[in-house]
């Protein structure tokens, strides 16, 4: 999974594809490059960040998505708020990524009507804040308790479980150990029964392991997109996909082919 963030404020792209075309552009780009899926962003999720509304959001992302859809690439909008949502399904967006995992009201409501897939995200209080303190007894119980109980509502909503994919949200109201902990165990998530989604991408847990500034985190981005796959995630959410797509290719192999 691509990422394009179509926003002045990202903390790795913001303002590089502020603009539809130069948004659109990177896309077919990423595409190009072997992203499976695009995820866009109109809103800045960075820790500390700032909230905008939905008419902007839209702004942002609605000729994006439907430049893309109309292309028969698959998109994924990245949003919380349903009004969102319902405009990016009309748009022809094929799944809702919330890193909010559906809680607000209607957001549940806006996917099942819409019939497409969704991710569901962890994140311990809201981007403003979470970074501020976080505190888990058990992370890695803690988290999948949360997923589990989203799994639930979101069946009990009338999305089949089918359509929905888990996330732990790195680095969402979590302290490198709670990281790293997440990551170590993520084979515990696979077992839920649903594709686990993870986006370690350029995040500032690699900057606080290499000491590298986010503009400088490919390797460690490409290396931690490895260890996701190795312990079972089935969708990497990345910024880098050539790269990424390449250090695959080399796990694929080692996996697939053998000695005749
Ligand atoms: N991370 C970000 C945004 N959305 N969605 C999921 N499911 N998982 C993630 O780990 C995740 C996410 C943050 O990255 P980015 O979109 O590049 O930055 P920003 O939120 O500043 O736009």
């Amino acid at each position: 999974m691509g990422v394009v963030n179509v926003t002045p404020d990202s903390f790795f792209d913001g303002g590089l594809y502020a603009s539809s075309e130069s948004a659109i552009c990177h896309a077919l780009r990423l595409r190009e490059e072997g992203a499976d899926m695009l995820d866009i962003g109109g809103e800045s999720t960075r820790p500390g960040g700032d909230p905008v509304n939905a008419a902007e959001e839209l702004r942002r992302i609605v000729p994006v998505v439907q430049a893309l859809a109309s292309r028969d690439i698959p998109v994924s909008v990245d949003t919380s708020k349903p009004e969102v949502m319902c405009a990016a399904i009309q748009a022809g967006a094929v799944m809702i990524n919330d890193v909010n995992a559906l809680q607000a009201p209607g957001a549940l409501e806006a996917v099942a009507v819409g019939n497409v897939a969704a991710c569901l995200m962890h994140m311990q209080g809201e981007p403003r804040s979470m970074q501020i303190n976080p505190q888990y007894g058990d992370v890695v119980a803690e988290v999948k308790d949360f997923l589990q109980h989203r799994l639930d509502a979101a069946q009990a909503a009338g999305i089949s479980l089918g359509r929905l994919v888990i996330d732990p949200g790195f680095g969402f109201g979590k302290t490198l150990e709670h990281n790293l902990e997440l990551l170590r165990h993520l084979d515990r998530f696979v077992d839920m029964g649903v594709p686990v989604l993870a986006g370690l991408s350029r995040k500032s847990m690699l900057g606080k392991i290499t000491g590298n500034e986010v503009g400088e985190r490919i390797h460690a981005s490409v290396a931690a997109a490895l260890l996701a796959a190795a312990r079972g995630a089935s969708i990497l959410r990345v910024h880098d996909v050539k790269a990424t797509r390449d250090a695959l290719a080399v796990y694929n192999a080692l996996e697939t082919v053998t000695c005749k």
